[in-house]
């Protein structure tokens, strides 16, 4: 399997986050990436790509200018200076607006836990330089699942907000790849949180079915959107699912729960899919509270296997690093053809 990774993407390290008033240690660390590298190096089922180039103009499509220019504003931040946005200007008033400015990254921004510091560009952009590449692999050799390795992740980043420890949007490049070829694309985000950023990319886009399985937002982040009144928007309403699931969700529910969704995609007749893979869907996961057990991984992808799409694996969360290579090795092995 052709996994992507820039090694460019270990430079970002957030150190803290504030989370329910408390100063903790960051949960989105470089160790996440090295556990998970750790389990597909030295393994002949895997082979580690590093991407050419980031695709610029991607970006610009999927982004608005001023917040890309926002995100590498801050690389001229000295080596041990990290902006945190804190201030969100919700009328986000565009005439006052600078996006060289550091101190008005927060307009572009929505919430505290997502920091800028002079590695956080390049580390974004080559994160989403894996899912492009990985991508296109899948539009040359349509029955090769491959796996992009993006840390910083993506799913809660929308055209104009970054969040959530997310800058730029990978699922959302991927998909837009697999949209040079093919007519209908699927998302299915399968991460603890729900994924606001690729919901809002595509709701209102008909020929993008976007299907999100989360915990309830009631109760966790991202709190204002993933609930199921959440349909789409126009032309694309009826093509946006929101599945919120309880606290301690095991894997036998949630797996009932992704069967079932997962039968729109013969609704909708899918072409290819780009699967948002989170890990902290794990029992173990430090800040998500669903059941899953290593050994529920292979069952999700059986989930998927099941409808031989072309596949794209976008990595997403996951923050036990004790874990979490484990848990990807053992998702994305289930979709090596043997
Ligand atoms: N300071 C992903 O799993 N916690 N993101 C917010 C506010 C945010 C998780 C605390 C959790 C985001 C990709
Ligand atoms: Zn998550």
């Amino acid at each position: 399997m052709k996994v992507f990774f820039h090694t460019e993407q270990l430079k970002h390290k957030p150190i803290y986050e504030y989370a329910f008033g408390e100063k903790i240690d960051h949960p989105e660390t470089t160790r996440r990436a090295e556990s998970i590298l750790k389990e597909l190096e030295n393994n002949s089922d895997f082979e580690i790509i590093s991407p050419e180039k980031y695709p610029l103009a991607l970006l610009k499509s999927t982004h608005n200018h001023n917040l890309i220019k926002s995100i590498m504003a801050a690389e001229k931040l000295p080596d041990d200076n990290t902006f945190y946005p804190c201030v969100f200007p919700y009328h986000r008033d565009k005439s006052r607006l600078n996006p060289l400015n550091i101190n008005h990254a927060g307009a572009f921004c929505f919430d505290n836990g997502t920091p800028l510091n002079n590695t956080t560009f390049s580390s974004a952009a080559w994160s989403a330089a894996d899912a492009h590449y990985a991508a296109k692999a899948v539009l040359e050799n349509p029955d090769e699942v491959t796996y992009a390795l993006c840390r910083p992740p993506g799913h809660h980043a929308s055209k104009d907000l970054f969040g959530g420890y997310c800058y730029f949007n990978n699922a959302a490049i991927a998909a837009k790849t697999l949209l040079t070829k093919y007519k209908k694309v699927a998302i299915i985000d399968i991460d603890f949180h729900h994924g606001n950023g690729t919901q809002v990319l595509f709701e209102r886009n008909p020929n993008v079915l976007v299907i999100n399985l989360h915990g309830n937002p009631e109760e966790f982040y991202p709190y204002f959107t993933g609930f199921e009144s959440e349909t789409g928007v126009g032309k694309g309403d009826g093509f946006n699912k929101n599945y919120p699931l309880d606290r301690l969700t095991d894997g036998q529910t949630y797996v009932a729960v992704l069967e079932k969704a997962l039968e729109d995609l013969k609704r909708f007749d899918a072409q290819a899919i780009v699967i948002s893979a989170g890990f902290d869907t794990h029992k173990d996961d430090p800040i998500g509270h669903f059941y899953l057990e290593t050994s529920d991984y292979v069952t999700i992808a059986s989930a998927f296997i099941k409808y031989k799409l072309p596949t794209v694996i976008v990595q997403e969360g996951g923050y036990n690093e004790a874990h979490i290579g484990i848990n990807v090795r053992t998702f994305i092995e289930s979709f090596i053809k043997t």
